[in-house]
């Protein structure tokens, strides 16, 4: 009998049934149609209801066995197995780059043992996935954390610039972190604010398709960043991403100014009102702006988050109670992601108030993203100005929540907090918006 790692019950039973193994191209008869495919293995916590084939588009589908009425193997395969093919030691004299894995689809693949999205730990497994890294640098891989990135938090935040200070002190030329996209601005904007002088490139790079799909943008995405991090005369910290949906440019974001707004595309990831850091192409760097910081500053760094910090998003109808929830688990600082210029109604105005006067501060970001807030325009702009809610100009509301829960890791409380959210500190805001 043939391989069925992972199938069980009755799934395992209709499989042997018909002399399938792993890596065998089955046919399955639904009601809607024949689907063929190779067959998987299930992951150890699977259930016994489901077979599950990779289809040639690469996409792997789970049928369940109410709709099976027959499976036959149209064609014997192997097993489809992981092993590093050797690669060569790169040559000497390359930059020195500490790629620092925490999680997402980037540089991974599955453990059908599990079914979890397995990061690539050794030197030898990311240069086999990603057999052009050997040619860019000297990597140095290491795995802090296994998370998407919906999961990561302040604490991560503390850990990741705690760990790329200490990079940065063993004399790394620059550092790369694979990261999960959804949250993947959020984190740029935290390690900007942490890592605010940082004398090397930091770059964060994540996937919108994983590496085990054709159309993965994994291999250039992570080239890109490792080449930048190693070999850019620029320091500080950007995230790279596909430029656009072509497979051959990469776009370097600036930290406190990225978005990812879209939810599938390769070139999801937007830099907000400002020119891109950088553009990558298959030769190096194409295009780098003017004025970016150079390496071998100064850096006396600020590591630590504090997560008592909450981002609200006004709407129509928003309950006042919304506000006082933020303030009882905790808020120090409330982030509003305000209508148009910044504005809220005036129950939510009302409660905005309250916390103020018991000592909280509460900022103003604008829900178009685009542009800043002005809250002198419209009376209840004004109404908030003086109650002292404080404008945040064309800060991101992501950014604003990371730098909020970096000032209050500071131990800022308070006007010295609201003081420090109004600085800017790491290109966060600018003087006016780009393009005019
Ligand atoms: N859920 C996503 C995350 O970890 C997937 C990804 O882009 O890696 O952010």
């Amino acid at each position: 009998m043939g391989d069925l790692s992972g199938y069980k019950g009755a799934a395992l039973r209709l499989l042997e049934k018909a002399g399938a193994a792993v890596g065998d191209v089955l046919e399955v008869r639904t009601p809607w149609g024949a689907v063929a495919g190779t067959l998987v293995p299930r992951y150890l916590y699977g259930d016994g209801e489901h077979v599950v084939l990779k289809l040639k588009s690469g996409y792997n589908v789970g049928l369940s066995l109410e709709d099976i009425s027959e499976v036959s193997v149209s064609a014997k395969g192997e097993k489809p197995s992981f092993s590093a093919p050797p690669s060569p030691e790169p040559p000497e004299g390359l930059p020195r780059v500490l790629v620092i894995g925490t999680g997402g689809t980037i540089a991974s693949r599955i453990d059908y043992r599990t079914g979890a999205v397995r990061p690539a730990v050794t030197s030898e497994e990311l240069r086999s996935l990603v057999p052009e890294l050997s040619q860019v640098a000297r990597v140095d891989p290491e795995i802090m954390f296994d998370i998407m990135s919906e999961n990561v938090t302040p604490a991560h935040w503390t850990k990741l610039a705690g760990r790329v200070a200490k990079a940065v002190g063993e004399g790394a030329d620059g550092v790369v972190i694979t990261h999960g996209t959804d949250t993947l601005g959020y984190t740029a904007a935290a390690l900007s604010f942490a890592l605010a002088g940082v004398p090397i490139p930091v770059i964060l790079v994540g996937a919108q398709r994983s590496p085990d799909r054709p159309s993965s943008d994994a291999p250039l995405n992570l080239i890109a960043a490792v080449s930048v991090a190693g070999t850019a005369n620029f320091s500080g910290v950007y995230v790279a991403m596909h430029l656009g949906e072509s497979d051959d440019r990469i776009a370097l974001h600036r930290g406190t100014r990225v978005r990812k707004n879209h939810t599938s595309r390769r070139d999801a990831f937007e830099s907000v009102d400002v020119p891109l850091a950088a553009v990558w192409g298959r030769g190096g760097l194409e295009h780098v702006a003017d004025g970016l910081p150079p390496r071998g500053r100064e850096f006396e760094p600020s590591l630590r988050f504090d997560g008592r910090a909450a981002l609200l998003k006004f709407y129509p109808s928003m309950p006042g109670a919304l506000v006082r929830a933020a303030r009882r688990s905790g808020a120090k600082i409330i982030i509003m992601e305000g209508t148009g210029l910044g504005h809220v109604s005036k129950e939510v105005a009302k409660e905005l108030r309250s916390f103020i006067r018991s000592g909280g501060v509460a900022c103003m970001t604008s829900q178009c993203i685009r542009g800043r807030t002005d809250l002198s325009v419209y009376d209840t702009g004004r109404d908030l100005i003086h109650m002292g809610v404080l404008p945040l100009g064309d800060m991101l509301p992501e950014t604003a929540l990371a730098k909020a829960m970096w000032v209050l890791g500071t131990g800022a409380r308070g006007e010295k907090a609201r003081k420090l959210m109004a600085e800017e500190l790491a290109g966060e805001t600018t003087a006016r918006t780009f393009p005019g």
